[in-house]
């Protein structure tokens, strides 16, 4: 069994999850916030036997793109304090950040 943590960009989330319920695969969904840009995105942590992973995987792929974000301005940032920002104006977000772990052990109780 595995556990697959996604990080992904809440635009795609409803795309995603509806994908994962028609394939039967359960899943749990988190709203998370990324460390660098503090906006929000999602979590999916799915736990599901081997053989469905590669499954999982291709609906994050084909639902999940990149996109230009720009980067808010840090007022608490000592950039702030000048008109210079060590950051660009935008990043590239991905698609995706996936974790994929085995899991030792599962249990419903
Ligand atoms: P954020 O931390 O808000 O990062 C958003 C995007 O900002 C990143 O896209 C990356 O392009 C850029 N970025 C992040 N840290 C940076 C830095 N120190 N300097 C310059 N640019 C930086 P992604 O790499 O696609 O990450 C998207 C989101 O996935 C992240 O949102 C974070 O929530 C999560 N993530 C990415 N890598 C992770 C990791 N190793 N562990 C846990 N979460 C991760």
């Amino acid at each position: 069994m595995k556990m697959i943590t996604a990080i992904i960009n809440k635009k795609d989330s409803s795309f995603v999850c509806s994908a994962l319920r028609a394939e039967n695969i359960a899943f749990t969904k988190v709203a998370s916030v990324g460390g660098f840009l503090s906006s929000g995105n999602a979590t999916l942590i799915i736990g599901l036997p081997d053989e469905k992973v590669e499954t999982a995987m291709s609906i994050i792929r084909s639902h999940c793109s990149q996109r230009m974000e720009p980067v808010p301005h840090f007022s608490d940032h000592p950039s702030a304090l000048s008109t210079y920002s060590p950051y660009p104006a935008k990043v590239l977000v991905g698609g995706a950040t996936v974790f994929i772990t085995d899991v030792a052990h599962f249990e419903k109780m």
